[in-house]
């Protein structure tokens, strides 16, 4: 019993020398250790998405001069008899379209004709003619007018290689927003003109801001009244996300939203093998104790193999302990 309390005084006065060693060698290093911590500072460039990533959002296309699929003369000042044009690019054979002409019909049904209006923009072929488009139109009820593409009209929908294309336009001709591709729903496109509606062509910037580290995550702009789908948060180890603080939905001004985070209960940083949630010189001493055979523990196991070779040894015991007294 006796022989035991010595052998392990001995052990333990034997670590505390060879600590003060490491202690040493950790405050020769520091010079050059600085330095690497230094490079090792990350500088993330913002995600921006620009107002201006769509050529076709700000064209102005008041004048068009061209023919209806009747053969009437038709311009541009006919934007300018409400506040709202939805121009719909589409082929007469395709079912995608047709599908989406139904949602034109039933806009022009639900809005007042001084609010909103709509004309289709024909696309040209063999077999998508103003007379296939005539007699589509008609054994579908569609009242709506569809036009056939002049220059202007086509330097439009040319911006994209895509059939279909939605583009609201305000009442001066300007596009002020612009869909390439297939609309989810009517509920989508409906949306889209209510936004509008009362602030055409006014958007909101909304900054996804890390309440962490205070950078900015994303900006997105949205129209007014509109909505977006946050982005993902950043990961940060010993912490949870838990949840977006602000307002991203039916947005009216410029508004903020933080990413919250909370300490991680369950999440030990490397080198704190005692598990209390903070690195020091006691965890430093566990280490090398272990390395030396004298102490065994899951805590060093787990977070004790600061270089991550698989083993842990008097190298690791030093890495804590700098970590310990803040010399990297
Ligand atoms: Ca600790
Ligand atoms: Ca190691």
């Amino acid at each position: 019993m006796k022989r035991t309390s010595e052998t392990r005084s001995g052990s333990a006065s034997r670590a505390v020398r060879i600590l003060s060693l490491i202690l040493i060698l950790a405050l020769a290093l520091l010079p050059a250790s600085a330095a690497l911590a230094e490079s090792a500072e990350r500088i993330p460039a913002p995600s921006v998405r620009a107002l201006d990533e769509n050529d076709a959002v700000g064209m102005n296309i008041a004048s068009f001069s061209t023919h209806d699929v009747f053969g009437n003369h038709v311009t541009g000042s006919v934007l300018s008899s409400q506040q709202i044009t939805v121009l719909h690019y589409f082929a007469t054979w395709s079912p995608e379209c047709i599908e989406e002409m139904d949602y034109m019909q039933t806009l022009c049904d639900s809005f007042a004709p001084d609010e909103v209006a709509v004309y289709g923009l024909l696309f040209e072929d063999a077999t998508s003619t103003p007379a296939a488009c005539v007699e589509l139109m008609q054994n579908s009820g569609f009242t709506y007018n569809a036009l056939r593409l002049d220059g202007v009209l086509s330097s439009l929908v040319n911006q994209y290689a895509m059939i279909p294309q939605t583009f609201l336009v305000d009442s001066s001709g300007t596009v002020i927003e612009h869909y390439a591709g297939c609309l989810g729903s009517y509920a989508q496109l409906e949306s889209m003109v209510s936004n509008q509606l009362g602030h055409p062509g006014e958007y909101c910037m909304i900054t996804f801001i890390d309440g962490l580290t205070n950078e900015v995550i994303a900006n997105v702009a949205v129209a007014h009244g509109g909505s977006t789908v946050p982005p993902a948060p950043p990961e940060h180890p010993g912490y949870v996300f838990s949840g977006w603080e602000g307002n991203y939905q039916n947005v009216t001004e410029n508004t903020t939203v933080i990413a919250i985070y909370v300490i991680d209960p369950n999440y030990y940083e490397q080198g704190d093998v005692d598990m209390d949630h903070s690195v020091t010189i006691t965890d430093a001493l566990l280490v090398l104790r272990y390395s030396l055979g004298l102490f065994i523990s899951e805590g060093v196991e787990l977070y004790g193999d600061m270089d991550g070779n698989g083993t842990v040894n008097v190298t690791d015991a030093l890495l804590v302990l700098r970590t310990a007294i803040g010399v990297f």
